[in-house]
């Protein structure tokens, strides 16, 4: 059968639970086919029922019918079983039934016009942070005088998954609203200034995907794109262990040699 879906360029789905999403998107698309038609088909009837010649005076009644009665019935009730059987319980799921345990969590942070994905390393623990302390080369104002911020690593509009994991995207905004949206993953949420707003997914497929902003943010808003490389367990690890390195403190140089000495700043900061 014909995917309107793909017709109309939805990227393939690379998500546990997109697919659930493509059949409702694909019975509203021809839902939508059908109506579309049948109505024009009804319009260009009417143009000739009521011609000139043949009209009766109008009226504000109309001509109603048992059939024109059972159609208008049948939409109402499939717009019912859409919300009530498909979207509400589809929505419940995604922000009722967050995964527990393995998950890999990741902030999100947006901002005039780039993406922050901040990890918290090897201990699992995100560091404190302090909007003080945000600067060119410290972007999310980690607090670098706090043990659990040394090992978090920020990468800049690029994010990795492991495959066949849970996901928690924890999204809020530096400056203005933006919107996440990963449509590979079937998956949006707006991030606004204020609010850490919680998603999550299962990546299901490896590969590389784009995330794109989906809400017009400023002058460079098209340009505000990152991409998501879903990746194997160990390609996972290894991409985390190099970034770890490079998001790792300079060592120390001698007091003498550099009194001014700052903390390093996070990979890719200096975008
Ligand atoms: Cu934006």
């Amino acid at each position: 059968m014909i995917s309107l879906n793909r017709l109309m360029g939805m990227p393939d789905n690379a998500s546990e639970h997109g697919y659930t999403i493509d059949h409702m998107l694909e019975f509203c698309h021809w839902f939508m086919l059908i109506l579309a038609v049948g109505w024009s088909i009804f319009f260009v009837y009417t143009l000739f029922r009521f011609r000139k010649g043949k009209s009766p005076k109008a009226d504000y009644y109309g001509v109603r019918t048992k059939a024109s009665t059972h159609i208008e019935f049948m939409v109402v009730l499939i717009d019912v079983l859409l919300l009530v059987g498909f979207a509400v319980p589809l929505w419940s799921k995604r922000v009722l039934h967050f995964p527990q345990g393995d998950a890999v969590t990741v902030k999100v942070v947006g901002q005039q016009f780039l993406w922050n994905f901040h990890y918290p390393g090897p201990d699992g623990v995100f560091g404190r942070q302090d909007p003080g302390l945000i600067s060119a080369g410290n972007q999310l104002g980690l607090d670098m005088s706090d043990p659990h911020s040394q090992d978090d690593i920020v990468s800049l509009n690029e994010m990795h998954v492991p495959v066949n994991q849970n996901v928690i995207l924890e999204i809020t905004s530096k400056d203005v609203i933006h919107s996440v949206a990963i449509e590979s993953m079937r998956i949006g949420q707006d991030a606004i200034p204020g609010s850490d707003i919680p998603i999550w997914f299962k990546p299901v497929k490896i590969g590389t995907y784009e995330i794109i902003c989906a809400q017009l943010c400023g002058s460079g808003h098209s340009g505000m794109r990152g991409t998501i490389v879903v990746d194997s367990a160990a390609d996972y690890k290894g991409w985390l262990d190099d970034m770890e390195k490079l998001n790792a403190p300079a060592p120390a140089p001698a007091a003498a040699a550099s009194p001014a000495a700052q903390p390093a700043p996070v990979a890719g900061g200096e975008k």
